[in-house]
């Protein structure tokens, strides 16, 4: 299998903490923002929806998607509850990845970090997207409050999906994370799971 992956990406960075977890390894290319390995992945046809990360099976089908390549890679692992409502929560998280947090806790960490982007960080949005990484970020906190994992008792997919922009959140995000102990609690959790690997690992 071949990994398309972006290295400073959260997105891409989620698939590679999954990979690391379950002590596997594939064939990795870094497709990096303004970079000509990213114009040819795209050019070549690896990436159908012009993103990153993509898995390139052995059989060469082509899965796009973060959160669907994690699901893929967790198949069969105690990443996936057995509990079909737990499971179906798993999902519920991820989906609320994608749609709400994402679009919030990561555009304004890529606002700041990426200087193409630079000039669409404009303090109104700015202002309005802290406020609404606040309010996203409480709710997760909230939710970890009582229990030590996103769904049931264990780790799952949600919570390495959700890791994926949430530890970047205060460095790259700018976000008071003093204001949520129960998600820096769960932060560390992540972090010491056994094959942990960092973003820039
Ligand atoms: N929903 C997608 C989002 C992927 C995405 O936005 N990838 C960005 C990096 S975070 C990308 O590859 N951008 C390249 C481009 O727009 O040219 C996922 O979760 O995989």
């Amino acid at each position: 299998m071949r990994l398309y992956s972006m290295p400073s990406s959260g997105n891409s960075y989620k698939v590679r903490l999954l990979l690391s977890l379950l002590g596997r390894d594939v064939q990795t290319v870094d497709v990096e923002y303004q970079t000509q390995a990213l114009d040819s992945a795209k050019a070549e046809g690896h990436m159908p929806f012009g993103k990153a990360p993509v898995l390139e099976l052995d059989d060469g089908r082509l899965l796009p998607e973060s959160n669907a390549i994690l699901c893929w890679l967790g198949e069969g692992t105690d990443f996936i509850p057995a509990d079909p409502f737990h499971r179906a929560e798993m999902l519920s998280w991820m989906f609320w990845e994608q749609n709400q947090h994402e679009g919030v806790v990561a555009v304004r960490a890529a606002l700041q970090y990426y200087p193409h982007r630079r000039a669409q960080a404009t303090p109104e949005r700015m202002a309005a997207l802290l406020e609404s990484g606040h309010a996203l970020l409480q709710i997760m906190d909230d939710h970890l409050s009582s229990r030590e994992w996103l769904v049931g008792g264990a780790v799952s997919l949600a919570d390495i999906c959700l890791y994926g922009y949430t530890h970047t959140a205060g460095e790259r995000g700018g976000f008071d994370m003093a204001r949520f102990p129960a998600v820096n609690g769960w932060l560390a959790r992540v972090a010491a799971l056994p094959g942990y690997k960092g973003l820039t690992a």
